[in-house]
C-alpha cells in the first residue's frame, strides 16, 4: 500500500471508512489536477508526464471521474496539443469550467513561435472531445496555469494565472473574451499554480512557492473580493517528496473538502513523472485550511 487517502462517510450513525490508494491514478503519470464538481460527479482533469521523460515532456490532458472519491473512471485524451494548431509543446496545467451548457477548458502551452500563451479548448460535453475555441491564444504575457472561477453573486468570470508574477482578467460572458487590461497581483512568493475558489463568501487563492525543503511548497491567501489585495494565511503542503513541482486544487464534494496536488511517489517517479493524490480535510471554524503532508511522497 503506497499510502492511503481517506474519505470517511457517515451510514446509517457509524461511520463507515472507504480507502483509496495515493496516488489515485497508477496506470500513468498524471500532474496538474484540476478537480471539478459537475452533475453529482467530480471531474478530475489533469496533466500527463511522457514515461522515461527528461524533461517536462507533455503532450495530452486526461480526465478521470469520480462518484466516492475512491473509484475512478479513466476518460483518456480529451485534449492534446495537436487540438491547437499554434502551439508546439507543454500541455500544462489547466481548468475546465461550464457555462450556458458548453465547457471551456483554460490551458498554457508554448506557442510554435516560443513563449507561453493560454488558449481555450471548448466542448459541448465535460468528457470532449474538445476544440480550439478561438484558433488563437486568448492572450500571452509570459505566464501560465489558469485557474478560473464564476462568482455566485453576480455571475462574473475571473481568470488567474501567471509565473513568478500573478494576473489576472475579467473574463466576458461569451469566456472566450476579456474585459479590461491584464492586471498583476501581489501573493507571498508566488511560483505558479494559482486556484481561486470561494467559500461562504471568502475569496481563497491557492498556489505553488518555494518550500523550505527545496520543492515548491503550496501556499494560501484569502481575500473579501476575488480581485484582492491578498492576506497570506501561510502553508497548507509543505516542500516534501521526489517531484520539484507541486500543484493544487480544491473542491467540496458529498459532505467532504478535499485537496489535490502531486508527487513523485509512483515507482520511477520524480519531478518528471507526477503523480496525482487527494487528501480530506476539514476547514477550520474561522474558514482556515489546515496544514496537509503527503501520505505518500
Ligand atoms: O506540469 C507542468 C508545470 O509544472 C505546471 O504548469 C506547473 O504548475 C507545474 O506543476
Amino acid at each position: 500500500l503506497r499510502g492511503i487517502a481517506v474519505a470517511a462517510v457517515l451510514l446509517g450513525g457509524s461511520v463507515h471508512v472507504a480507502v483509496a490508494d495515493n496516488p489515485i491514478i497508477q496506470t500513468l503519470y498524471s500532474t496538474d489536477p484540476a478537480p471539478y464538481v459537475w452533475n453529482n460527479t467530480v471531474w478530475l482533469f489533469t496533466g500527463h508526464d511522457e514515461t522515461g521523460a527528461k524533461n517536462y515532456d507533455m503532450r495530452d490532458w486526461r480526465l478521470y471521474s469520480s462518484t466516492d472519491m475512491v473509484n475512478w473512471r479513466d476518460w483518456g485524451v480529451m485534449m492534446s496539443l495537436k487540438t491547437f494548431s499554434w502551439a508546439k509543446a507543454d500541455a500544462w496545467a489547466g481548468q475546465v469550467i461550464e457555462r450556458d451548457g458548453k465547457f471551456y477548458y483554460y490551458v498554457p502551452v508554448t506557442k510554435n513561435s516560443g513563449g507561453y500563451a493560454i488558449g481555450i479548448g471548448v466542448s459541448d460535453k465535460i468528457t470532449g472531445p474538445y476544440k480550439d475555441a478561438l484558433g488563437k491564444q486568448l492572450l500571452a504575457n509570459g505566464g501560465i496555469d489558469p485557474t478560473v472561477f464564476i462568482d455566485d453573486a453576480d455571475g462574473q468570470a475571473y481568470m488567474y494565472w501567471g509565473h513568478s508574477a500573478p494576473y489576472y482578467v475579467k473574463l466576458n460572458k461569451d469566456m472566450l473574451s476579456y474585459s479590461g487590461s491584464l492586471t498583476s497581483t501581489s501573493l507571498q512568493n508566488f511560483i505558479e499554480g494559482p486556484w481561486l475558489h470561494k467559500r461562504n463568501g471568502t475569496w481563497y487563492l491557492t498556489y505553488s512557492s518555494m518550500g523550505s525543503g527545496g520543492n515548491e511548497d503550496i501556499k494560501y491567501a484569502t481575500s473579501t473580493k476575488p480581485t484582492g489585495p491578498w492576506t497570506s494565511k501561510g502553508t497548507i503542503m509543505p516542500s516534501q517528496g521526489k517531484s520539484f513541482t507541486n500543484h493544487a486544487g480544491i473542491i467540496d464534494y458529498k459532505g467532504g473538502s478535499y485537496f489535490f496536488y502531486h508527487n513523485g511517489a509512483l515507482p520511477g517517479g520524480g519531478t518528471y513523472s507526477r503523480s496525482v493524490c487527494v487528501e480530506k480535510f476539514t476547514y477550520g471554524t474561522d474558514g482556515s485550511i489546515p496544514k496537509m503532508t503527503m501520505t505518500d511522497a
